[in-house]
């Protein structure tokens, strides 16, 4: 991603501002996990929408000024002994070709910075990132800001910057879908390695093996979010992530999956008999997702309550199961269905936008999942693909990776 689109980003935040307030912006901390042995650092995601930078330690601070903003990035100062064991920090003169922005300092000035800047301009609100799930306990950066700031500054009012970053989020930008599509062309060889691999007795690790695999001949060295891949009844359990199972001849192998390619991520999900010929259940049910897939890449196009996506997935899924002879009355559909499929996807796989009132509208990129789960039958799995909403319909953005059963069947052969 070019500067530009970072300085873009930030100043679209401080529109958003009122004059005379100021927003700080936090990378992170590497949180440690045992001993001398931390996580792999993982930079907060708006901030690096707001920057390109993901190191540790960060910070950044715009001011509203009247019609403009001063920019201010702080980073971690040159440390010759740390960066022998863990590698070179990035350059102020790096961080600024990156991120766009000309004032960059390092990281030990913040507070003197910070106090200096709310003395002079009699600062009374600050926005911090705070990002919360409803009941999940999440620490993070900028609450301990959030706690230093009530601290030092009683009467300073802290505002939330999370419902204007999920606003600018919702809506890609032309940099962003050309990333999502090279992420698309790494997650297929990825698919598609696992398929062309594929064989009874073959372990879920072996598959995920193939996935990583084919992803590092890109240089993408992890995968998008935790890969989902399973085999026979472990499709039936959505968010399986133990890889020990083995697919048995006849068994649905299932993977959920994605690509993260210049921050913007992929969700797709493909389901192939591991031993390369569908039975004639699993073609059945397949071809019902396949069907309603199809027909929600039909009609989909600005203007559409997200809130009916799903039900307009389930109502039209239903109808396919019901000529399959599946399912009789609407009421079971829950039965056979047991997610929706319906969510954004961007820096994060479960993309932090604002959704839930929203309408369909030109540059949204969301899942459309369909997930058939058959315990009777032991055949569960999904088919899920990646929609971008354009100026007067949408774009399967994954329509590349096999989907239909002659071309998955034509891959295996
Ligand atoms: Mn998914």
């Amino acid at each position: 991603m070019e500067a530009l689109f970072y300085a873009e980003n930030r100043r679209v935040f401080a529109e958003h501002m009122e004059t005379g307030e100021l927003a700080v912006f936090l990378s992170g901390e590497t949180l440690r996990k045992s001993a001398d042995d931390d996580y792999p650092f993982y930079a907060n995601r708006n901030f690096v929408y707001l920057t390109g930078i993901e190191q540790r330690d960060s910070i950044l601070m715009l001011y509203k000024d009247g019609d403009s903003f001063t920019e201010k990035l702080f980073i971690l100062a040159p440390d010759a002994f740390a960066e022998r064991w863990n590698g070179a920090r990035i350059k102020p003169d790096d961080a600024a070709g990156r991120s766009g922005m000309k004032d960059i300092a390092y990281v030990d000035e913040w507070q003197a910075y910070l106090a200096e800047m709310i003395r002079k301009n009699h600062i009374q609100t600050i926005y911090l990132d705070l990002d919360h799930k409803e009941d999940r306990r999440n620490w993070n950066g900028a609450d301990w800001m959030g706690q230093y700031i009530r601290t030092g500054y009683p009467q300073m009012k802290v505002k939330n910057s999370l419902p204007i970053l999920k606003e600018m989020r919702l809506i890609k930008k032309a940099c962003e879908i050309k990333a999502l599509e090279q992420a698309e062309r790494i997650t297929k060889a990825g698919i598609v390695a696992m398929m062309e691999h594929s064989r009874p007795g073959m372990y879920e690790y072996q598959y995920k093996a193939e996935y990583d695999y084919a992803l590092a001949q890109y240089g993408v060295l992890e995968p998008g979010f935790s890969s989902i891949i399973s085999a026979g009844k472990n499709n039936f359990c959505i968010h399986y992530d133990s890889y020990r199972g083995q697919a048995q001849d006849g068994d649905i192998v299932l993977n959920d999956v994605g690509v993260r390619w210049d921050y913007l991520v992929t969700d797709v999900s493909r389901a192939w008999p591991c031993n390369g010929k569908y039975t004639e259940r699993q073609k059945l049910l397949y071809e019902c997702a396949y069907r309603t897939s199809q027909h929600m890449f039909g009609i989909l196009k600005p203007g559409i309550p997200m809130m009916d996506v799903d039900k307009m997935i389930k109502e039209y899924n239903f109808g396919q199961l019901r000529e399959a002879g599946v399912c009789k009355s609407f009421d079971e559909i829950g039965t056979y269905m047991w997610h929706g499929g319906a969510h954004h996807i961007g820096f994060d796989v479960h993309d932090m936008v604002a959704a839930r009132d929203a309408m369909t509208a030109p540059g949204m990129v969301f899942c459309v999942d369909i997930g058939i789960y058959h315990e009777e039958w032991g055949i569960g799995f999904r088919l899920e693909d990646n929609c971008l909403i354009t100026e007067n319909g949408c774009r399967n953005l994954s329509a590349d990776i096999p989907r239909t059963v002659e071309e998955i069947e034509g891959i295996m052969k």
